[in-house]
């Protein structure tokens, strides 16, 4: 019997056990909480009651997953009945049990669902999460009340603050589920879970709410659970409203009884859900998909099989690409010009691996299950046997060429060949070879194994197949592709260097270097310019024979402060904390450089030290889009987010300029113009456009 547009009763007889109903919710793509499921949720329970046969009832999805949560394109408008924290309520007082079958994954809303049935069971590959806090919000199903009650408070806080999923079997470990289920089974999960619904009628198993149980016994042993879960998190997250508010309704959930609870959650919910931070993090999630989309290459273009990937350059960025593709199960073969390099290189790979096991990441067996995948070598002829090689020799256009030329060679035909170049031109590059359709970028970044961004670059004649290929591969070893055009720096450094450019300049007219960093990291990046380059080194591509104390960065290099490795950069480091202080001799040489070159000091406030280093990147970013090098602006917003630690509550550079207001950017350009150097501050066209309009860019 069909309940609504997306819901459907079926009885199912169990021979020798009796009839359930099976609720199914049909509501591709993810069998979102929509405005039809909710209805027929809350039909499903009085059809379910009324049946003279039914003794239970048993929820269960088609298609991928179970319900992946509420529907997100439905937030900000008004919300239309019934009420999801209705249908629970409805589910939880049912006279006959309902039971939740899980398969692929169990989130927000989805999961709260579950825990309002009365029994849980999952496929043996299903996950489960309260993934709610990445967009800003908490679980207001009920989820930050029922969770702690069955899995306890410490792990219900890690849950909920990081919205990490978790594995059937660690479900079942913690009470979270009932029982696990296969869906080889004979009936598959649906028959598993009406079995199991009417076994527990049989047994007289009752109807078990998780909103009656009684437990917090954790926090009463351990008072302090709470005030050390918040110092353990604060770094982490930093500048993010929702962790905290969902610490307290935890807090909530064991103080108080469960209405009144639920009550103080669904207010939290509300302030959160009208909080800027969630409106940012809900646009990041359809931006991160957006992304994968290209207008003229359909997501169905097949892509190339890719099973062996080369990587050439065993150095920072080499190394950290093959531990990307070993994380992800991929045979590696690594080529270094010579045996101390590569030896070097794979050393470094197993100390970071080591590292990570020493922090609990993965065991020992993991470490060298991993460094098994790595074939490192000298003869360059190891990747003709390789279906994508990822270039990572020095940024250098004719070692480039070099590069390309001997791949051509070497690499079967149709093998993909990526560079992962940060600046150079792909068609350059490309053009060296006899098939420069086979030829894209795969810009990583530092660190390649952890930094999520690839920046997918598309040269002119790179293929369609190629392309779609080189995303893919990136989100099948976790990463967030976006696609950029070729110019220099592409879309995120190219960006960065403007950035970069003014906070120069800013040190330059007087501002102090730590005030810069300070400005930017209150703002919510993970560390300013200037802390960033003494990490990087200042030295890297400064040549001591050409340098001409025409810049503070070689001033600095000339005596020796190089960064943190020679415990003096822009900072000085104390040697046994590495903690880094000012250092006056750097404003002096600053006042040096500015009286050389006829620059006036002066004192520089906070407001203007943000506006110049963000506003710069704005503009830049607005000549991006219209040169079509991105997409869209939210893909902007994307390799911010992913590549450079630009704050997700904010939504990305494209998308704050947006909520500052573009008409108020562009009187600020024009006044910088008037004050300051009237070319590098020009508003792109597509910003003032845009502006007097009274649209957005990022849409
Ligand atoms: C919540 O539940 C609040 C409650 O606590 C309060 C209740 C009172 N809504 O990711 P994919 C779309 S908050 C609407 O590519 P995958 C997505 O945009 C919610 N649309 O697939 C995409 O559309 P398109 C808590 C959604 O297989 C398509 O589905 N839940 C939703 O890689 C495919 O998505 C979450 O935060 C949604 N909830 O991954 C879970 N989810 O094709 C969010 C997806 O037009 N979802 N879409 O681009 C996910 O994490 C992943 O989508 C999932 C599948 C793991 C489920």
């Amino acid at each position: 019997m069909q309940l609504s547009q997306s819901v459907a009763v079926e009885r199912r007889e169990e021979p020798g056990l009796g009839v359930a109903g099976a609720i199914w919710v049909d509501n591709p793509p993810v069998n979102a909480l929509s405005q039809h499921v909710r209805e027929g949720l809350a039909a499903a329970v009085p059809a379910v009651a009324r049946d003279p046969e039914m003794q239970a009832a048993v929820l269960v999805c088609r298609g991928r997953t179970f319900i992946a949560g509420a529907d997100i394109r439905e937030f900000g408008k008004p919300r239309l009945p019934p009420d999801t924290n209705e249908v629970r309520r409805m589910i939880e007082k049912s006279p006959k049990p309902f039971l939740a079958a899980i398969h692929g994954t169990a989130l927000g809303g989805g999961l709260e669902m579950a825990m309002a049935c009365h029994f849980r069971v999952a496929d043996r590959n299903a996950r489960l999460g309260l993934p709610e806090v990445k967009l800003g919000i908490l679980p207001g199903g009920g989820g930050t009340q029922r969770l702690p009650r069955l899995v306890g408070v410490p792990r219900a806080l890690e849950m909920i603050t990081s919205g990490e999923h978790i594995t059937a079997a660690e479900a079942l470990d913690l009470g979270l589920i009932d029982a696990v289920a296969s869906s080889e089974e004979e009936g598959g999960l649906e028959a598993g879970a009406i079995r199991f619904a009417l076994r527990a009628v049989a047994e007289g198993r009752g109807l078990p709410r998780v909103r009656d149980i009684e437990s917090h016994r954790d926090v009463r042993e351990n008072p302090t659970i709470f005030s050390d879960f918040r110092r353990r998190i604060a770094r982490r997250t930093r500048g993010f409203n929702a962790p905290e508010v969902c610490i307290q309704c935890v807090e909530a959930a064991v103080e108080l009884p469960f209405d009144e609870g639920l009550a103080r959650e669904a207010e939290l919910s509300r302030t959160l859900h009208a909080d800027p931070q969630s409106r940012a993090q809900r646009y990041y999630f359809f931006a991160e998909r957006a992304a994968r989309k290209i207008p003229d290459i359909p997501a169905d273009t097949p892509v190339r099989d890719i099973r062996r990937v080369g990587v050439l350059g065993a150095g920072t960025m080499g190394g950290g690409i093959s531990m990307a593709f070993a994380n992800a199960g991929f045979p590696v073969s690594i080529v270094e010009q010579n045996r101390d390099a590569l030896d070097r290189g794979l050393a470094t790979v197993r100390s970071n691996y080591e590292r990570s096991a020493a922090r609990g990441r993965f065991t020992i067996d993991q470490v060298e299950e991993r460094m098994g995948l790595l074939d490192g070598g000298t003869d360059q002829n190891a990747l003709a046997e390789c279906d994508l090689v990822i270039e990572a020799v020095f940024e250098d256009m004719e070692l480039k060429k070099r590069v390309f030329g001997q791949l051509d060679r070497i690499t079967r035909s149709g093998a993909l060949l990526a560079t992962n170049t940060s600046y150079l031109d792909v068609n350059e590059i490309g053009a060296v070879t006899g098939r420069p359709e086979d030829v894209v970028g795969m810009h990583f970044f530092s660190p390649a194994n952890i930094m999520k961004l690839v920046e997918v670059v598309r040269g002119e004649k790179s293929a369609a197949d190629a392309i779609a290929t080189a995303m893919s591969i990136s989100r099948a070893i976790g990463k967030v592709p976006a696609l950029v055009g070729v110019c220099h720096g592409f879309v995120g450094n190219r960006m960065l260097f403007q950035r970069r450019l003014q906070a120069d300049r800013l040190v330059l007219e007087g501002a102090l270097p730590w005030d810069i960093d300070r400005v930017l990291y209150d703002f919510g990046m993970p560390m300013g310019p200037f802390r960033m380059s003494d990490l990087a080194g200042l030295d890297v591509g400064w040549n001591a024979e050409t340098s001409s104390s025409s810049t503070l960065r070689e001033m600095l290099c000339e005596r020796d402060r190089r960064g943190q490795k020679t415990g003096r950069g822009y900072y000085v480091y104390d040697p046994a904390t590495r903690a880094a202080a000012p250092d006056p001799e750097v404003m002096d040489l600053a006042r040096d450089l500015a009286g050389r070159l006829g620059i006036e000091q002066r004192e520089i406030g906070d407001e203007e030290i943000l506006n110049r280093c963000l506003l710069s990147s704005v503009n830049e970013g607005a000549k991006i889009l219209q040169e079509g090098i991105a997409l869209r602006a939210s893909d902007i917003d994307v390799i911010w987010i992913n590549g450079y630690g630009w704050p997700v509550y904010r939504g990305g550079p494209m998308f704050w300029a947006d909520e500052f207001g573009l008409d108020r950017i562009v009187d600020i350009l024009d006044d910088y113009a008037a004050r300051f150097d009237a070319d590098q501050w020009q508003a792109a066209p597509l910003l003032r456009e845009t502006a007097a309009a009274g649209g957005r860019l990022s849409g």
